[in-house]
């Protein structure tokens, strides 16, 4: 059975099996990608705002393909026309590394796992049986390459040991070791091996996370079950969703995994704009560890790996509680071959505590139970897990949410020595310190297009005459007129946001709709900014960044941040300095989790979280959920 494209098909919905086939098999007709080459991402060449405004009719369905030759190393991008199958582009990338594919990343841990001077390596520490070992290569940054390896698709692993057949992987990390690969010739180039490092044997560790590899007998617990007799408030058709006064259309692609499309809100009737595409667009994850088993380790997990790629399969009663509605994705593999990732993403509604309430001596208690939709998907990039939460509530917030767990990345040292930049986590094993920055790519579009963009800081009055008891308290809005004044950071002492405001319409108040993007999860990069690693992702210098529209500026640190040395993202765009008034506007955030490790995240972390809100600013002339009914118990049945 095929899933040939749907008469219903929209030019936003993710490329299908079918179509993925067709880009490379044209590809392989036409320019010989086959044996030898490899497909880093085929996604859908998403059409421009003003196509998809002018209507779906006249859009040419096309893909985009990044492939590359292993033989010599040599990217191109194709853009290749559906259904069809017609190479409407095909250009040379010169200089750049595609991302990591997930085929690399296997062929590497068998190479390395049956590599002799691995084996023997291994073999001098104890371990001989290999059925128990693991690679995990990592992306490099061009800075840390060995001068003699420059210019080659470089990668660098670590070596993990299972304590069993079931057991963790990530327990026992067999510190000082590390193959460095040569991952299109598919070679072991060096093997670096510090032994001292390490400080004798393996550390005994309980790394394990399975019940019956658990040293304890699991609690007793009584169930837990959400009902929805009735179904749920949620429609999807296709890709569009509906709920209550919301309504969006549900994107994918390898690289961001999850986006939302064309997010709107039904206000009395009027369908008013709020976002025309929200996504994750980068995550770095540098580690400030700087031992020689750490300090390469700088994750791009978008640029490098794709959140898409990394999605995994979500089950009902565990992933996500109550009537779900699950929605497939479509990968790859780096031959070009379609995988379905069935379950990927996740639409329900939850029970979220009272959304409104008031008592009055006559009247009594008028209570209204919010709840909330949430969209969801879920990663996991080796070791970690990220889980990406979007909610949408009946008051016109938007909370985009994070939680990160997994297991921590330790290694093991000497007894007798404290690691400075880590936390102890078991017998001589610490977890490095280490920072995940997230960047959300937020394409407002507040009652569409135009808007402006203000940072809003609250301002006590000095106590005078007019404010004889020192209480006044005000607002002060900085209009942000070009790129350098959209360069922002989180000030906790004005309590600062930022406002995104229509300039075109009026709300019954006389006032400019707007959302207020509400900061959380905001930290300073902490780094000194000649670091490699901050050469590369000099995103995380703000907490907030603002670009006029511009459809090829996706990706903020640069479109190809494997084996990277600058980011020719966001700083090389607004060095530009282009204006942000009363334009199409481009928000980019800047949040995440600075992780200090602690005992109680090994051997697996309970979900840590993270997040920031779009909240509406005078969008709507009074509370939103004003009309939310009151829930009647029937309590008839009862005793
Ligand atoms: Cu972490």
């Amino acid at each position: 059975m095929t899933d040939s494209p749907l008469p219903r098909q929209h030019p936003l919905d993710p490329l299908t099996t079918d179509e993925i086939r067709a880009v490379a098999a044209a590809l392989e007709e036409y320019k010989g990608v086959s044996y030898g080459w490899r497909f880093a991402s085929i996604d859908l060449a998403e059409p421009a705002k003003g196509d998809l405004k002018s209507g779906p009719s006249g859009i040419v369905r096309t893909a985009q393909a990044i492939c590359w030759n292993t033989a010599d190393g040599q990217a191109y991008r194709a853009l290749v026309t559906l259904p069809g199958g017609e190479i409407a582009r095909w250009d040379h990338v010169p200089g750049v590394q595609p991302n990591m594919t997930v085929d690399e990343w296997h062929e590497c841990d068998e190479m390395l796992r049956q590599h002799p001077a691995v084996v023997a390596a291994l073999s001098s520490r104890g371990i001989t049986d290999m059925s128990l070992v693991l690679t995990d290569v990592w992306a490099y940054g061009a800075a840390l390459v060995p001068p003699s390896y420059r210019g080659r698709r470089l990668g660098w692993s670590d070596v993990w040991m299972r304590g069993s057949a079931d057991g963790n992987p990530y327990a026992h990390h067999v510190t000082g070791l590390h193959p460095v690969v040569d991952l299109n010739r598919m070679e072991l180039l060096e093997l670096e091996d510090r032994r001292a490092d390490e400080g004798g044997d393996l550390p005994e560790v309980m790394g394990e996370y399975v019940p019956r590899l658990i040293p304890m007998p699991l609690r007793q617990v009584s169930p837990l079950e959400v009902s929805q007799p009735q179904g749920t408030s949620v429609t999807v058709e296709d890709r569009l969703l509906r709920w209550q006064n919301w309504q969006l259309r549900i994107g994918f692609n390898t690289r961001e995994g999850l986006v939302l499309h064309t997010v709107s809100f039904s206000d009395g009737g009027r369908v008013r704009p709020i976002a025309h595409r929200m996504s994750f667009a980068e995550m770095i994850v540098p580690y400030r560890d700087v031992t020689a088993d750490h300090y390469r380790r700088t994750a791009f997990d978008i640029g490098e790996w794709g959140l898409g790629f990394m999605t995994t399969s979500l089950e009902l009663g565990c992933d996500c509680l109550g009537e779900i509605r699950y929605l497939d994705a479509v990968v790859h593999n780096s031959r070009g071959e379609p995988r379905t990732i069935a379950n990927a993403i996740c639409i329900h509604e939850e029970d979220d505590g009272v959304l409104w309430k008031h008592v009055d001596e006559r009247t009594g208690a008028e209570v209204r139970r919010a709840r909330r939709l949430v969209i969801s998907f879920h990663v996991t990039v080796a070791n970690y897990e990220y889980l990406v939460y979007w909610r949408f509530y009946q008051d016109g917030n938007i909370e985009c949410e994070v939680r990160a767990t997994g297991i921590m990345v330790t290694s093991s040292f000497p007894p007798g020595r404290q690691p400075p930049t880590g936390r102890i986590v078991d017998q001589r094993t610490y977890a490095p310190y280490h920072q995940h920055f997230i960047v959300a790519r937020l394409d407002l579009d507040i009652d569409g297009e135009p808007n402006s963009i203000s940072a809003v800081e609250s301002r006590a009055l000095p106590a005078d005459d007019a404010n004889p008891y020192g209480l006044a308290l005000v607002t002060q809005e900085t209009p942000l007129r070009t790129e350098s004044d959209g360069r922002q950071d989180y000030d906790w002492r004005t309590q600062r946001s930022w406002l995104v405001a229509s300039t075109r319409s009026v709300n019954g108040l006389g006032g400019r709709p707007a959302y207020k993007l509400i900061p959380g999860g905001s930290f300073p990069a902490m780094m000194d900014e000649s670091s490699p690693a901050f050469q590369r992702a000099q995103v995380i210098g703000h907490t907030l960044w603002v670009t006029p529209y511009e459809p090829g500026e996706r990706w903020p640190c640069g479109e190809f941040p494997n084996l990277s040395a600058a980011d020719y993202g966001l700083p090389a765009w607004t060095a530009q300095d282009r204006s942000i008034e009363d334009t199409d506007l481009v928000l980019w955030y800047v949040f995440g989790l600075h992780h200090l490790t602690r005992p109680e995240d090994w051997p697996v972390m309970p979900a840590d979280r993270t997040a920031f809100w779009l909240k509406p600013w005078g969008f709507f002339d009074r509370n939103a959920a004003l009309d939310v009914p009151p829930i009647h118990h029937d309590l008839s049945g009862m005793a």
